[in-house]
Parts: C-alpha cells; structure tokens; sequence
C-alpha cells in the first residue's frame, strides 16, 4: 500500500490516502486542534495570514500530536521518498475560516533535480469539498522546473476533494495552496511536514520538547524529532566538556 501511494506521488505529485484516521481518533484530534486555537487566539502569528487560523510546533502542544507524525503508513511513506533516515521539518495546523483560506499556488521549498526534500501530510479533520476550501494541487507540476506564478490560477489545478480522516500527501516540489472556505464554518486540518535529514527543519524541536513531552518517547520519536540528526558531539576532538543544553526559550505570549 505504501509503495502504491509513493508510486503515485512519483507520477502525479500528490496522493490521497482516505480512511486512516478511524472516526473516534479524529473526533480527538478536532478537540486537541480546537483547544490550541482557542489557546493561542491571542498569540500574533496565528493571526498571522488573514482567514486562517494557525497552531504552531504542534507536537509540543499533545500527545495526540506526537502520536499523529508516528502514523506507520505516514511515515512508511515519507521513508520511501526522503530516505529511511528522514526527519520532521514542520508541524503545523491551518484552518480556513469562514470567507478565508485562498492561498497562492506554491512549492514549499525550492526545486532540486529529482530529488524531493521534503513530504507534506495534510490530515483533514473535517470533509474537504469544493465549497470549504480543499486543498488545490497540480498534477505533474513536481517535474516542472519554474514554480507556479504568485496569485495565478491554472487551468490544470484540481481539487483535493475527500472526506474528513483523509491524509493528502505531496513533495516539496508539487505546487499546491489552499482554496477559498465560501461555507460559514471553520475547515480544519494540520500539516505534518517530513524532511531530508540533511536539512534544517523550521523548528528547533530537540530544544522546545520539555520532560512531559519526552516521557514515554519512542526512539521513533527522538529521530523524527531530529535528536540523532545534530552534530555527534566528540569531546576528543573538540577538547571541551559538553555545555547542558539551555532550556527552551519561549517569550511571553509566544510559544516557540
Ligand atoms: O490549507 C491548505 O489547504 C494548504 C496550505 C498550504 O499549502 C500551506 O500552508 O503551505
């Protein structure tokens, strides 16, 4: 099944994996997103692109969270088109509210012969439809050398369309952006955005991940975490003890 999905992101660009998430498990994931949103209303970068609403590093924020980026078939897949060794860059959540949600075609990092840097996994929490601002992808655009133009609609963009408990994967390669939310609730969904261990993920997460959030960590976690992908510290070459790591730095009001 994973190699199907993979297969289908090296043709297409993109695919969609329906039916992984079992209905009470999303029922907990929407409460676990609602709570962030609500939490973090005040904090500025939510509100940072207007008709959305916006969760930041959310594997700090519940263990439901963590659970999510450790979904075999996810992972599976990920491993397929960055390597056994890759990593979480990101962890975000974006919500289309009411009226809001149109977001330019986009590659999420630059375009590298064949040869993806990343995978992004949107989960739907609620039904993606073409009213409420599914995700618009264009197949085919992964082999394209220019990116897409900036406010642009293309004729060949299709429509994510498929029902909540759906996961979307595609490559950093594969424009994509979200579509316009015309219905009057709110369409939720997260993105867990996995990476070349090579590369420097978004966020620092060895460093924002405190006791709690670390109790129980499978060694699965620790590495999609990027625990394993810093520099091996070797005190015989650099001739100096090892520092302790300084604890998470978090301003008032912003979480890291
Ligand atoms: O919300 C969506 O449907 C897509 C969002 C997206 O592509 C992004 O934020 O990079």
């Amino acid at each position: 099944m994973i190699e199907r999905h993979a297969d289908e992101i090296r043709k297409q660009g993109y695919t969609l994996m329906p039916g992984l998430v079992l209905p009470e498990r999303l029922a907990q994931l929407r409460s676990a997103l609602d709570a962030v949103h609500a939490a973090e209303a005040d904090v500025p970068r939510q509100r940072a692109e207007p008709g959305c609403l916006r969760g930041y590093n959310l594997i700090r924020r519940h263990s439901l969270f963590r659970e999510a980026l450790q979904q075999p078939e996810i992972v599976g897949l990920a491993e397929a088109l960055l390597g056994k060794d890759c990593i979480l860059h990101s962890f975000e959540s974006r919500s289309a509210l009411p009226l809001g949600g149109t977001q330019s075609l986009h590659r999420d990092m630059p375009w590298v012969p064949n040869t993806p840097l990343s995978v992004n996994v949107v989960w739907m929490l609620d039904d993606f439809t073409e009213e409420n601002g599914a995700t618009r992808v264009v197949p085919g655009s992964h082999l394209r050398v220019e990116g897409p133009e900036r406010d642009r609609v293309y004729p060949d963009e299709v429509l994510a369309v498929a029902p909540a408990g759906t996961l979307l994967a595609f490559t950093s390669h594969t424009w994509h952006g979200g579509g316009p939310n015309r219905t009057d609730r709110l369409r939720r969904a997260f993105h867990v955005h996995y990476c070349r261990n090579w590369l420097k993920p978004q966020r620092d997460h060895p460093r924002s991940l405190d006791a709690a959030a670390l109790a129980g960590a499978t060694p699965l976690f620790l590495r999609l975490a990027g625990f394993h992908s810093q520099m091996e510290f070797e005190p015989e070459l650099n001739q100096h003890q090892r520092l302790p790591v300084p604890p998470a730095v978090e301003p008032s009001g912003t979480p890291a």
